[in-house]
This record gives C-alpha cells, sequence and structure tokens, in this order.
C-alpha cells in the first residue's frame, strides 16, 4: 500500500480491516479532525455511506441500523462535543445490547488540557457504557503497529458483536495533515517507500479478515439441560415467556419448544415473536392480550404458573412483570449474554446460552403434562380481550386504536419502529398478534423519547421492507432532526405521529393532581408539526377519525415517499378508553 502520508496508510488500512471483518456502511459527521477516517470510508468502493449533520443522529441512525441487521454500521466524527453528542445512543446500544462502532477524531496527546481548539478529554468519553475502549496510538508506518491496527479492526468488531454486543469505542488521534497531502519521506509524517519492508501482512493484510473470530455459547450442558426438562416435565402449569430482543429465540425454536411442552406463549411485541406465520401454526396460544388481563382481578381466581422459561429482558407489561414477580415458581430465564436483565429479581435460574440451542435441546423429548385447562383459561382471555379492543376500536378512536390499526393494516413484511412512553405499551396491549412477518423495533434499553425517529431510519435503510415509525409529540419534536436523513439517506417511511400535546404517560402517575402537572409534567407545547413537510421533504397530513387514518395509511405503506399522517388525541380521553376497556375484559373475565 503507498499512501501520501501516515495518517492516509492509517485510515485506508483501518477502513480496508473493517470490511475485510463484513463493514458495509458508515455514518459520517463533518469536521476536520476526522479527515482521514472520513476520506478512506468515502473512497472505498464497498462501503455505504450515510452522512449526518447531527452526531446525536447519526448515533441513534447507526443504532437503529444495528438494531434491525445485528451488525455494527461505524460511526465517524470530529474532536470535541462532537463525540459527546454520541452519547445517549451508546447508553442505549449499551442497556439493550446493540452494537455500535464509534471512531472519535482527537487531537495528538501533547494538546490535551492545554486550551487547543476544539479539544475536550476524550479518554474512556462513554464510561462503562462500552464493551472495549482503545486511547489509539498515533499513525506511524511501522509494521507491528499497523498490525496491532489490523488486530485492532477485527477486535473491535468481535467485541461489539460478541456473547454480549454492544459499544466499541476506537479514540483515533491524527495530527496535521490530516487532508492527503504528499508529504516528504524523511518527514515524520511521511511514508517510505519500504516501510512495510517484506512485512505483507501488515502491507497488505490477509486474504479476509486479519482475526477471524468465532465466538458463541451453544446450549447448556447435558445435565442442566435434564434439570430444566425433569421441572418442565412436572409442570401441569407451565409459561413461555418471550421478552423484548432484537436477536433473540427464532419462531422454529419457539415452535418445537411449544409443540414439547404444550406451555402458553406470551410475546412481548419486540421480542420478534407476536407476529409471524408460527402465530397460527402453533397449537398452543401465542398470548399478546396479557398486558389487560394479568393485571385484571378475574386472574385472580387464576392459579399461578408452576414453571416459567423467559427469553429475553424484561417485559415491556407491567402487569405481565408483576405476575411474574408474584408467582412463587421456578423460573428460568435464558440469556446468552448473561446480562442479569431481571429487575423484578424473580429467576430462580439464570442459563447463560444460545436461546435457540437452549430451547432445541429442551425440545428433544416430549415434556407432557400440561393442563388442558391452562391452555383453555389463555385461550379464552385473548379472546376475550381482542374481541372487547375490536368492539371499542368500532365505536371510538383512542391512541390504542391506532395502534390496533396499524398493526392490523401493516403490509407483510414491514418493519415496525414504536416510539417509547405510551405508544410502546398501546402496542403490547392493542397490537394483536398476526401471521405476518412484522419487525417491530424499540428503543427499550433506556427507554428515552431522545433518537426514535434517528432510530427508526436507521432500521428502515438496512432492510428492503416498508418501514413505520408511531411516535409521540414530544418523541417526534425531540429527533426532528432526525427527519434530515429522509432525503440525505434515502429512507421512505410512514410516520403516525399520535398527537397529544404533550406527555400523555404523565397522567398515569399521582402526580397529575398536582398544580405543577400541566406545565411541568404534561408540558403542552401546541406546536404545529406541519411545516415539517416544507422543511424535510415529506408529506404531512391530519386525519380527523379512524376512517381516515385507516385509508392514509393504507395508502402511505404502498407508496413511496414519506407520510406523516398527525391523528390528534386528547390523552385524558384515551386514558378513559384505556381503563373503559380495561374494565370490560376483567368483568367479562370474572363472569366466565
Ligand atoms: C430523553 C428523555 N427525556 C425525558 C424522558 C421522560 N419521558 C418519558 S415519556 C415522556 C413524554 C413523551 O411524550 P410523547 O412522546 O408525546 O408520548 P406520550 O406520553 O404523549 O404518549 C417523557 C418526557 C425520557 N424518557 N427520555
Ligand atoms: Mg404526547
Amino acid at each position: 500500500m503507498t499512501a501520501p502520508n501516515v495518517n492516509t496508510l492509517w485510515a485506508e488500512t483501518l477502513v480496508s480491516e473493517l470490511a475485510a471483518g463484513g463493514v458495509d456502511a458508515v455514518c459520517l459527521s463533518p469536521g476536520s479532525r476526522s479527515t482521514p477516517l472520513t476520506i478512506a470510508f468515502a473512497e472505498h468502493p464497498d462501503i455505504e455511506v450515510f452522512s449526518h449533520l447531527d452526531e446525536r443522529s447519526a448515533a441513534f441512525f447507526a443504532l437503529g441500523r444495528a438494531r434491525r441487521t445485528g451488525e455494527p454500521t461505524p460511526l465517524v466524527c470530529t474532536s470535541g462535543t462532537a463525540a459527546a453528542n454520541y452519547h445517549p445512543a451508546v447508553i442505549e446500544a449499551n442497556q439493550s445490547g446493540v452494537p455500535l462502532l464509534l471512531l472519535t477524531a482527537d487531537r495528538p496527546p501533547e494538546l490535551i488540557d492545554s486550551g487547543a481548539n476544539q479539544t475536550v478529554d476524550q479518554e474512556k468519553l462513554y464510561g462503562d457504557a462500552v464493551r472495549w475502549y482503545r486511547d489509539m496510538p498515533e499513525p506511524e508506518a511501522e509494521p507491528r503497529k499497523v498490525r496491532m491496527l489490523r488486530t485492532t479492526a477485527a477486535r473491535a468488531l468481535a467485541e461489539s458483536t460478541g456473547n454480549d454486543p454492544g459499544p466499541v469505542h476506537l479514540n483515533c488521534r491524527f495530527r496535521k495533515p490530516l487532508e492527503p497531502t504528499s508529504v516528504p519521506e524523511d518527514d515524520p509524517a511521511g511514508v517510505p517507500a519500504d516501510w512495510a519492508d517484506g512485512d505483507s501482512a501488515a502491507e497488505i493484510g490477509r486474504d479476509g479478515p486479519f482475526v477471524t473470530t468465532s465466538e458463541g455459547v451453544g446450549a447448556p450442558d447435558e445435565q442442566t439441560v435434564r434439570r430444566v426438562q425433569d421441572a418442565l416435565e412436572a409442570a401441569e402449569r407451565g409459561l413461555i415467556v418471550a421478552g423484548p430482543a432484537d436477536q433473540g429465540l427464532s419462531a422454529d425454536s419457539l415452535e418445537r419448544l411449544a409443540a414439547a411442552t404444550g406451555f402458553p406463549v406470551l410475546a412481548d411485541p419486540l421480542s420478534d415473536l407476536r407476529f409471524g406465520p408460527h402465530v397460527d401454526r402453533l397449537d398452543v396460544p401465542v398470548c399478546g392480550g396479557y398486558d389487560s388481563y394479568l393485571g385484571s382481578d378475574g386472574v385472580d381466581q387464576w392459579d399461578d404458573p408452576d414453571v416459567v422459561v423467559r427469553f429475553g429482558a424484561s417485559p415491556t407489561s407491567k402487569p405481565l412483570r408483576h405476575y411474574l414477580r408474584d408467582a412463587d415458581c421456578q423460573q428460568f430465564l435464558v440469556d446468552p449474554a448473561g446480562g442479569w436483565s431481571e429487575a423484578e429479581f424473580t429467576a430462580t435460574d439464570l442459563l447463560v446460552a444460545d436461546p435457540d440451542a437452549t430451547a432445541d435441546a429442551l425440545a428433544g423429548e416430549t415434556l407432557g403434562g400440561v393442563a388442558a385447562s391452562w391452555q383453555e383459561q389463555f385461550i379464552r382471555a385473548e379472546q376475550t380481550h381482542w374481541d372487547t379492543v375490536a368492539e371499542t376500536a368500532s365505536e371510538t378512536y383512542w391512541e390504542g386504536g391506532v395502534l390496533a390499526d396499524v398493526t392490523a393494516l401493516a403490509p407483510d413484511p414491514a418493519t415496525l419502529f414504536i416510539s417509547n412512553s405510551m405508544p410502546i405499551r398501546d402496542m403490547d396491549r392493542f397490537g394483536g398478534p398476526r401471521d405476518a412477518d412484522l419487525t417491530v423495533l424499540g428503543n427499550r434499553g433506556a427507554s428515552g423519547i431522545d433518537g426514535i425517529t434517528s432510530t427508526a431510519l436507521g432500521a428502515g435503510s438496512a432492510t428492503t421492507d416498508p418501514l413505520v415509525l408511531v411516535t409521540g409529540d414530544l418523541a417526534y419534536y425531540h429527533d426532528m432532526n432526525g427527519l434530515l436523513a429522509l432525503g440525505r439517506c434515502a429512507v421512505d417511511a410512514t410516520v403516525v405521529l399520535l398527537n397529544n400535546d404533550g406527555g400523555g404517560i404523565f397522567h398515569m402517575l399521582p402526580i397529575e393532581d398536582h398544580p405543577t402537572f400541566e406545565n411541568q409534567f404534561r408540558t403542552p407545547h401546541g406546536l404545529d408539526f406541519e411545516p415539517t413537510e416544507a422543511l424535510y421533504s415529506l408529506e404531512f397530513e391530519r386525519v380527523a377519525d379512524r376512517r381516515q387514518f385507516r385509508e392514509r395509511f393504507g395508502d402511505s405503506v404502498r407508496s413511496d415517499g414519506t407520510q406523516v399522517i398527525e391523528v390528534r388525541f386528547d390523552a385524558g380521553d384515551s386514558h378513559a378508553v384505556r381503563d373503559r376497556l380495561a374494565e370490560q375484559v376483567e368483568k367479562a373475565l370474572a363472569d366466565d
């Protein structure tokens, strides 16, 4: 490799190694100190560039791509506060186990704490929120250092995508000249023609990645499998609970486990198991209405489960979490990352193992014994819940009704990104299980309402599926900058904007009765979002009722371009409908 100066050599080497490791896209943001990396990425023939003006949005966009693909999309920014703007997405990626690769440009070490312009302390900037951090040495045309650089690229990808995926941060120091200008060979910034001196591994790398890594957890050992099988075999009232997981238990393995056990499946909308062909194929119920009936008094008459097998993170549904908390029984939590993400502290056994391999091993033999009445209970409760939702939606429209419609009308396949606050809760409660390939994503690691639009558009950029984003008004406002990616990154979306003029969720809290509620919690803003149409090359439409919404939504998911469909609600009215619906379900179950 010949390069006009060491920075170019260094950056081209790093980028070519990342490409050899499978990287095919990057999110770049403008700045000077990152020039060597920006040019190396932009000029690489196999790398697609997503250019973002705002680093905060860039990082969430990369997060969205990684959520959809399981692979990191590197991020490049300049020095200073640019790097700090990655932080919210780093926190979310850390807490939800999503790969990110942060390449922050920095000054040479002697300029730190010297008052040099745009220079801040970037050492371990993201603290413990990254799986691996490396303060890169200054570029040098020296074989051992360049082999280190190639190894570092391979390691960064491996650390980010391993058993416990998450963010990796490489702080990359460059000294001028940053541009690909030629420097005399004998200058410290120059690259002597014979720098590699026959070390082809350093000079051109290898045929494929510099270091091929294999990492993975398999099934639990035989003894553990036997022990779990015994517990499942003995159970009359078992449950399979699938919590949020971007790359969790597959439908095929769930199908085998469900067939072997006969246990009902409680599938979080973010588990990837609430939707898909298995929903109709399984002999056991795939339940999605539990957020309504598990909280009801009617269910108090149910027996507790006597064993639970759990996959993924803690469920979105609070009634389900409490139901599991109050169930005095053995609860097996399968988590390949061994993350102990268990905020109710109810698991009795943690299996650090691959979800599919575990389910397949457990399903190796039939573990019959489940009581027919146990299954019937869930079938009946589901029926009651979904009938009540359909009835309510035909009479009145509320925020949850939109989620029910979005779920029912989404094309097959589709990628749905659901914002935090009420939208994800309504998706959980009103998004009915369906025989359709719907990939439902959300940012539930830290549950921020920032970066929602960017994450959704990032996910959309990584798939040919139609993309649907359902967002609240505060979340839409928070990441308005993210809308710029529609044009700059060529992503189309159907954006459903549930505008209840503030944070509708706060009505659910006792603070609702405090005099500060309106101005400091609900925070009505009165913003008219229609001008986002002109700013961000999208079509903005406000619809008045359910019929209009269903019509416009159907048109939008079938057409090109981006449509924002705004539906306005009174948050208090929507809560009243949720409460009424819950009472109806409870009454129907109690009367049964
Ligand atoms: C970055 C961030 N700031 C503040 C919060 C606290 N918070 C949780 S929900 C919410 C209101 C969200 O409003 P909106 O997006 O309109 O949804 P709605 O509550 O109306 O359903 C706020 C401010 C948060 N989760 N993340
Ligand atoms: Mg709102």
